[in-house]
């Protein structure tokens, strides 16, 4: 065991945006994390100590106290189950939109629309409120080949500049929400130890106030 307070960022884009705040903070990991192969490292902060995994991982590490803090999409937390975690801090970082986007209208099969989607619970609340009957198809990843495919009329998806939709020779229909990455910490550890990661809350809320 270690009293160090234990950070989960997701590899990719967000610890990409995220090493300049922690640089900012006095907090940067010790290892170079495009080099290392460590997937659990210190900082320049001798209370912190970070952790590197994959985006989806992020909440369950936090939920469960095996970190205290972590950095995710607002995307991975609104298809969260349970309970746990507490979001904290919009950081501002990694922005994109939720949307749903397809080929161009009139070219969608006649019945039950098919959606693909990563974000089944959000694609369902949305149509839910829309009041619209659809079948949801989960994949793992690459959503725009749903509709080029022709195993789903539509797609509900991060967008960030649309150059992938565009690319793809689909357009974006409706925006479902905006995105940013969240700082969250498990509701347990927030009361246990207080005192410590309020400081180190605090030091993301300046980081980010300075950008
Ligand atoms: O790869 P892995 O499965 O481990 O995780 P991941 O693919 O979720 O990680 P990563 O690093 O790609 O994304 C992590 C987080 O970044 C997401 O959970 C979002 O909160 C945030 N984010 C911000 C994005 C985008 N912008 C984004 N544009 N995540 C993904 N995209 C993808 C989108 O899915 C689409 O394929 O980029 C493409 C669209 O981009 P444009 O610029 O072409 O519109
Ligand atoms: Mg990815």
């Amino acid at each position: 065991m270690t009293d160090k307070i234990t950070l989960a960022i997701s590899k990719g884009r967000i610890l990409k945006e995220t090493i300049p705040l922690l640089e900012r903070m006095g907090m940067a990991p010790v290892e170079d994390l495009g080099k290392t192969r460590k997937l659990l490292i210190d900082t320049e902060n001798p209370d912190v100590r970070v952790v590197v995994i994959r985006a989806t991982d992020v909440p369950t590490y936090v939920q469960y106290g095996a970190a205290d803090l972590g950095i995710a999409g607002k995307d991975i937390l609104m298809e969260l189950e349970g309970d746990g975690l507490y979001e904290v801090l919009d950081l501002g970082i990694c922005k994109c939109r939720l949307m749903l986007a397809g080929k161009q209208a009139g070219t969608q099969s006649g019945g039950r629309l098919r959606v693909a989607t990563k974000y089944v619970k959000s694609a369902q609340q949305y149509f839910a409120q829309q009041g619209k009957q659809v079948e949801i198809i989960k994949l793992y990843g690459s959503m725009e080949l749903g509709p080029l495919t022709g195993l789903t009329d539509l797609i509900v998806d991060l967008v960030d500049t649309g150059n992938t939709l565009r690319a793809n020779g689909l357009q974006p229909i409706d925006h479902i929400a905006d995105i940013s990455s969240r700082l969250v910490a498990n509701k347990a550890s927030l009361k246990v130890r207080f005192d410590t990661l309020q400081a180190v809350i605090s030091q993301f809320r300046n980081a980010i106030a300075e950008i």
